[in-house]
């Protein structure tokens, strides 16, 4: 297991709101705890399966999918519950303060199906060894920064929690690239998974937003045989009904999906999830000067790197 002590270092993100460092990354400290027990506690089985993304990258996308490819014929779960409350964050519904002593989390730990579902924001770098120490598979979505960041600051202004000022676009751009939001850097988190993918490719699959839009049924085919339960030729229609119902304009639609209720572990609502999910959509609210200032950096930290995605 890692070791999970604390290099402990804090910086202020937005509002009243900070950020404490953990190995090289930045938390809220309201997951910290969960985080620290999932490194310390969390042994995942062989036949377990990991959705791992940087926030705002197509989680939820990807919870329904992988949810409907190992579940089959369940679709109806999609209707009735948040993906989120189908595929477990590790660090919030299982291990986190707010589920500690509820059954909840030791029905998923506990759980006799043979495939676990459940997901993470924590970084390769923390929880790696963990992962690759037990043979689980791994599932990575990577999205591009702007994009990214364009999502998680209309999400951010979204949270019900008091009267603050809005999170500046600014802001945010400065602290992206600075690396202190959650989970961030976001460009060391991405490329740790996907240095895992090249160096593991049969446990760790490594795939973008952008190449799930463009062809959404072919990658759902690799994803169903990766996890080990491909579809048979005369599953087309099938293939094509998991695309349809995990699509962002059907999951929307449903009654929970649209509730301005909040989560019960965090202070955001249901329907803050979907927005519009559009390959870039930035455009339409960076400025110029934002957009060369994010792709000098990604140029920097992916393109020289070898990997040649995010502008
Ligand atoms: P999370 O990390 O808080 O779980 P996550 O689901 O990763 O968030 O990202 C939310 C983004 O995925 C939103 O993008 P946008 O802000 O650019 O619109 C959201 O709209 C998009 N999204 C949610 N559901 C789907 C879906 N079914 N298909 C495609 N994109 C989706």
């Amino acid at each position: 297991m890692e070791n999970s002590n604390i290099n402990s270092e804090e910086e202020k993100w937005w509002g009243d709101k900070h950020l404490e460092l953990i190995n090289g990354f930045w938390f809220m400290p309201f997951f910290i705890p969960g985080v620290h027990r999932v490194l310390a506690e969390f042994n995942p089985r062989p036949s377990d399966v990991i959705l791992s993304s940087f926030p705002k990258t197509g989680t939820t996308w990807l919870k329904s999918l992988l949810y409907s490819i190992i579940n089959r014929s369940s679709l109806d779960s999609l209707v009735n519950n948040n993906p989120h409350n189908l595929v477990p964050y590790l660090e919030v519904q299982v291990y986190g303060d707010h589920h500690q002593e509820s059954s909840e989390s030791s029905t998923h730990l506990s759980s006799e199906d043979t495939t676990r579902l459940f997901s993470t924001h924590i970084p390769y770098q923390l929880l790696g060894k963990t992962l690759e120490s037990s043979g689980c598979r791994v599932v990575y979505v990577a999205r591009n920064p702007k994009d990214t960041l364009n999502s998680l600051w209309h999400f951010v202004n979204k949270w019900k929690m008091g009267e603050e000022a809005p999170w500046e676009l600014e802001d945010a751009v400065e602290k992206f690239l600075r690396g202190t939001v959650p989970y961030g850097p976001y460009y060391e988190h991405v490329f740790g998974y996907r240095m895992a993918s090249l160096k593991n490719p049969s446990k760790f699959f490594f795939i973008t937003y952008e190449e799930l839009k463009d062809d959404t049924k072919s990658h759902l085919k690799r994803l169903a045989e990766f996890l080990g339960c491909p579809f048979a030729e005369e599953d087309d229609k099938e293939v094509e009904e998991i695309v349809k119902c995990c699509s962002i304009e059907v999951l929307k639609n449903h009654e929970v999906n649209k509730s301005e209720d909040c989560l019960d572990w965090f202070p955001t609502p249901y329907n803050s999830f979907f927005r519009q999910a559009k390959v870039g959509d930035h455009t339409n609210y960076f400025s110029d000067e934002a957009i060369k200032r994010i792709d000098a950096f990604t140029e920097e930290k992916f393109h020289k790197s070898g990997f040649v995605y995010g502008i």
